[in-house]
């Protein structure tokens, strides 16, 4: 009979990398728009998360920045122009299967159009104080607050598959205070 091979992983936690040298095998993009207490997110039907709900945003093509593919995508996706990007973060994550990828996160309170369903996203519009966790990636319910609140931060992560195995989170600096989004009365529960 044939004998699975079991491949351990290299490395469970954040310290068994070298993280100076670490390069993401992609580079992409994710943007939160937030607008009236309410954060645009979508149902992703393809892709990595498929399944899952996140922000749209997607890989960056060959010869884009990180800020022209989060336009594109959104207009992919969603069928909505997002302008006014501010920069939020980045996270570095790392999987044991050798997979990597390093995520630019964006925020804006600006669009034009109507966010539509396409064969990438459904969009879904929560308040910011109802944010489905549980049916996003595990990471998101740590940083995604940062994003709404405007505190900006780098990341690092080691995932297996789904599960999380290991993380760190660095502040960086904030974004302008949006007064609506942070309004305390929203925020005095959590
Ligand atoms: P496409 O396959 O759609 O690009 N992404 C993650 N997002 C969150 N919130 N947590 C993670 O934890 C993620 N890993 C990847 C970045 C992949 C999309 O998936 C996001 C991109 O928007 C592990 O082209």
């Amino acid at each position: 009979m044939k004998q699975s091979v079991l491949r351990q992983p290299s490395f469970k936690q954040l310290g068994d990398l070298d993280w100076k040298t670490w390069q993401g095998k992609d580079l992409a993009t994710l943007v939160f728009v937030i607008r009236d207490g309410e954060i645009l997110l979508i149902n992703k039907k393809t892709g990595l998360g498929k399944g899952k709900v996140n922000g749209p945003g997607g890989k960056v093509d060959p010869g884009e920045t990180p800020e022209i593919c989060a336009v594109r995508e959104c207009r992919e996706e969603l069928s909505i122009t997002v302008s006014n990007l501010e920069y939020c973060g980045q996270h570095k994550f790392q999987f044991v299967d050798g997979y990597s990828i390093h995520v630019w996160v964006y925020r804006t309170r600006d669009f034009a159009g109507v966010p539509t369903e396409s064969l990438e996203a459904k969009p879904l519009w929560v308040p910011v104080d109802k944010v489905p966790y549980r049916q996003m990636w595990e990471d998101d319910q740590f940083w995604l607050p940062m994003v709404i609140r405007g505190e900006r931060f780098k990341t690092r992560w080691i995932f297996d598959g789904d599960r999380m195995l290991d993380y760190d989170i660095q502040p960086d600096g904030n974004n302008e205070s949006w007064g609506d989004v942070c309004d305390p009365k929203i925020w005095s529960n959590t």
